[in-house]
């Protein structure tokens, strides 16, 4: 299985429960390596373009309300089959549907507080690491 690369986001209501290391440890324990990290506070324009293919769904609005909320933690994770581990370990968008031990069961809120973003495919993972990363921010 290839080395590949994802986008991650911890989201503000993680960060505002001081959850970003807990976050982190279960990605790494996943097998996943933080390549590049920065805690960033989104404007209203960058959410809604990282958001834009979401734009027509009801929850737009407040996805990008609560995207905004406070600081978020983008990362780039670097692993075998990174896009597809990292999804796993994330679990399913409600955390009430997750797998018992995945990020969203064991740390998540709501299903839109829901703790972390990943890429859900390579295409997309490469549009959102270029979306907030310079090439030379990321050190594998
Ligand atoms: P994903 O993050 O598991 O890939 P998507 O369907 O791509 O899920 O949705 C993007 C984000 O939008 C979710 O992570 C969640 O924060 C939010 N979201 C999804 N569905 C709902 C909903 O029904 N109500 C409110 N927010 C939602």
């Amino acid at each position: 299985m290839a080395v590949t690369r994802t986008f991650s986001i911890i989201k503000p209501d993680a960060t505002r429960r001081n959850l970003t290391g807990a976050v982190t440890k279960m990605l790494e324990e996943a097998g996943l390596r933080v390549v590049a990290s920065k805690r960033i506070h989104m404007t209203r324009e960058q959410a809604e373009g990282f958001y834009a293919v979401h734009r027509e769904r009801p929850f737009f609005g407040e996805l990008v309300e609560f995207m905004i909320s406070g600081p978020v933690v983008v990362q780039v994770l670097e692993g075998e089959d990174a896009v597809k581990r990292n999804r796993d370990i994330m679990g399913a968008t409600n955390p009430a549907n997750a797998e018992p031990g995945t990020i969203r069961k064991e740390l998540a809120e709501s299903i839109e507080a829901n703790s972390v973003h990943g890429s859900d495919s390579e295409e997309n993972a490469a549009i959102e690491i270029a979306y907030f990363f310079k090439p030379e921010e990321i050190v594998g």
